[in-house]
């Protein structure tokens, strides 16, 4: 791994090391990935705007999230089925968090099960990231699971009342290898996964089927009255349901557009961020994840605004490259990376990086 600096090295091995239908599943978004491309690009057409003769000798880079102190504002994503790219899988994962002090979201649909991601990463941070199924003594099965599995919050993701079109698995027919299982429930529905799916091909929209489509505000408030547990709602996108998020009382949003892998379409997260943090920025605590692939990306969302970024493909390819090295390396490049555009652009601290120091691109045309 040595020769891997950047986190398109590590891309661009993984593509070399993946079996077709797990890279495809990893990798796509849904129909013509124009909100895959974007979540990267939209970086892009915002810019830095450095200060200088700062004193930025000495350097801090963490924060505190939901009331814990984190070594950095980088912490990993949910994302499903881990041991397709590792052996491992998510319990490498959590240890390369715990080892570099940051937060681990481990994914409903997971490899590994909540009690063994636990014993993995015992002094790990972790967030556990839930659908509410159709079945509702599923989903509070899991979660007093991760409550006493020592998990810190529940990550409701709201973006999936249905499975996104991913053309490559419809096209793959993409199937979870048969050697492996979806650990959380007790092998109940790996057979699903792993046998092709019925109408399209991809066994996903098998599982697709278990989601509760019929969700909507007041589950919120039966999750907030069923757990001890603060909420962060990810898939927001909108100023309007950033406000109802607050106003029922979740503790943090997680702006996200699934990886792009919902709806093409939708906007890049980086482009949704600001509404969100204008309308609920100083009520409840705001991240995003979607396209962050360098330390200058970990800048200009803080620059908005928010608390900390997310990444979820960066981990994977780090995963498949090097196991719970590689997720360390990856991490390792992307706090380098930002404690230089930190530095470099006048902040000794996360709390020195200001609103004023993100501009849209037109603002250097304009002049
Ligand atoms: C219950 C079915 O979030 C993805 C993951 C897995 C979603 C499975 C939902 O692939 O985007």
């Amino acid at each position: 791994m040595d020769n891997l600096i950047c986190v398109k090295d590590f891309e661009v091995q993984a593509h070399k090391l993946l079996p077709r239908n797990t890279l495809d599943y990893y990798r796509s978004g849904a129909g013509r990935q124009e909100t895959l491309k974007n979540n990267r690009s939209a970086f892009s057409k915002y810019k830095i705007r450095p200060r200088c003769l700062r004193n930025v000798a000495k350097r801090d880079l963490s924060v505190t999230i939901l009331g814990e102190k984190i070594s950095m504002p980088i912490g990993i994503s949910p994302s499903a089925m881990q041991r397709m790219a590792h052996p491992e899988g998510e319990c490498a994962n959590v240890r390369a968090a715990q080892s570099m002090g940051t937060i681990y979201t481990l994914s409903t649909i997971s490899t590994s099960s909540i009690e063994e991601v636990a014993e993995a990463g015992p002094d790990a941070l972790k967030w556990f990231q839930l659908y509410i199924y159709k079945n509702r003594e599923i989903t509070k099965s899991l979660i007093r699971r991760a409550e006493n599995a020592g998990f810190k919050a529940l990550v409701l993701t709201v973006d999936t009342p249905m499975f996104g079109l991913r053309l490559a698995d419809m096209r793959n027919k993409f199937s979870l290898p048969s050697h492996l299982t979806l650990a959380n429930f007790q092998g109940q529905y790996s057979d699903t996964l792993n046998k092709k799916g019925k109408n399209t091909g991809s066994a996903l929209n098998n599982l697709g089927d278990l989601l509760d489509a019929s969700l909507d505000w007041a589950d919120i408030h039966w999750l907030k009255s069923y757990t001890r547990l603060p909420i962060v709602l990810k898939g927001v996108l909108t100023a309007e349901d950033a406000l109802l998020a607050a106003d029922a009382g979740v503790a943090g949003i997680l702006v996200s557009n699934h990886g792009a892998r919902q709806v093409d379409g939708w906007p890049a997260s980086i482009e949704a961020l600001p509404e969100i943090i204008e309308a609920v920025g100083k009520r409840i605590e705001v991240y995003m994840d979607g396209g962050v692939s360098d330390g200058t990306d970990v800048f200009k969302a803080l620059a908005m605004g928010a608390k900390m970024v997310f990444i979820g493909r960066p981990a994977l390819w780090g995963l498949t490259c090097g196991g719970e090295d590689g997720v360390r390396k990856i991490l390792t490049i992307l706090r380098t990376e930002f404690e230089y555009a930190l530095a470099i652009s006048g902040c000794s601290e996360v709390a020195d990086i200001r609103r004023s120091m993100i501009v849209h691109e037109s603002y250097y045309s304009k002049l």
